[in-house]
């Protein structure tokens, strides 16, 4: 699916922070000096405050020691083109979005309170849109006051259709009309969007395998994608959500939301290394265009870009 094609630029703007913590300085302060203790002392930082992990971090900067010791790398500049090699052979490959064989692409949101659900729903529409695909939306989330009429807003500004229930009803419901709606109208993609919950709250939980479950039994293969939000701003929180989740319910794959917000934009390293689920979307601002897919490659070039 030639879906949310990578534009270098807006990566480039959206990890200005973390290009801050890492990238420009880093490659600025490296540039010209000899690779010794002090050098590999400041690389070591600058991973540790970008939120690249311990792990991650021990294991670049003992690479980088032994082989300035060993006489085999002497300046800085390759200690950047080092890092930039390791960081993105520890990110993997880009994973695209799952396509549908029959009928309509059914994509079910989940995470916990506020990490960006419902603006990354609006992205996905949007961009979808961009690309020529038809969309409807399913606000399922009739849990939180005020919830339906967000999205309903976001469905009006992007000229999108929304199936809504009442506020209080039950969302496997609401889902069950939208995939009717999806059905009859024949649309390309369905995007449910669905209430807020803790990890720990099993009532909301099993309410999220309800909704799957309603979503496979109308549509073969549905929901094709189940995408977790996370909030690059949260860190080690963002992967103890990622982990529960995953526990009650198939993820696969991760909308990384707020990559803009944060100084910490290394959390992909320990989130695409340890949980096993792909990263396949960022989001980089308020907006709707503020999208990309993650690229790792694209990634790490913006984390290290001085520009
Ligand atoms: N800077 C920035 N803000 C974002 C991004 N994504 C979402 N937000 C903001 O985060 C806040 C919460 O976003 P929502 O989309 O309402 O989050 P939610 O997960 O649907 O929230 P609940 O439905 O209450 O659980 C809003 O102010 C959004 O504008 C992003 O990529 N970058
Ligand atoms: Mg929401």
């Amino acid at each position: 699916m030639g879906l949310l094609r990578a534009t270098f630029g807006a990566l480039r703007r959206g990890l200005d922070r973390t290009r801050e913590a890492l990238g420009g300085s880093l490659a600025r302060v490296v540039r010209g000096r000899q690779l010794d203790e002090e050098t590999i002392g400041l690389i070591e930082t600058y991973l540790l405050k970008a939120d690249v992990g311990t792990a991650t971090t021990q294991e670049l900067v003992s690479a980088l020691r032994a082989d300035a010791k060993a006489g085999r790398m002497e300046r800085g500049e390759d200690a950047i083109e080092f890092l930039k090699t390791q960081l993105q052979a520890k990110l993997g490959v880009a994973a695209p979005l799952a396509v549908a064989e029959t009928g309509p692409l059914v994509i079910l949101v989940a995470g916990v309170n506020g990490v960006g659900k419902t603006t990354s729903v609006a992205k996905i529409a949007h961009a979808l849109r961009a690309d020529g695909r038809s969309v409807l939306l399913a606000a399922a989330d009739t849990f939180r006051a005020g919830a339906v009429a967000q999205l309903g807003i976001w469905g009006e500004r992007l000229g999108v259709d929304v199936v809504r229930g009442a506020e209080g009803a039950d969302p496997a419901a609401v889902v069950w009309d939208a995939v009717e709606a999806a059905l009859a109208r024949q649309v390309d993609v369905l995007l449910v969007d669905t209430a807020g919950r803790m990890h720990t709250e099993s009532g909301l939980m099993r309410q999220l395998t309800k909704i799957r479950d309603v979503l496979a039994k109308r549509i073969p293969g549905a929901p094709h994608e189940v995408l977790l939000v996370l909030d690059a701003t949260q860190g080690q929180n963002a992967m103890v959500q990622a982990t529960r989740f995953s526990e009650a319910i198939d993820v696969t794959g991760i909308f990384l939301a707020k990559l803009d917000g944060t100084a910490r934009g290394g959390i992909l390293v320990p989130i695409a290394r340890e949980l096993g689920i792909p990263v396949k979307l960022v989001g980089l601002g308020e907006r709707p265009e503020d999208v990309e897919p993650f690229d790792p490659a694209a990634f790490v070039e913006a984390m290290f870009s001085e520009a």
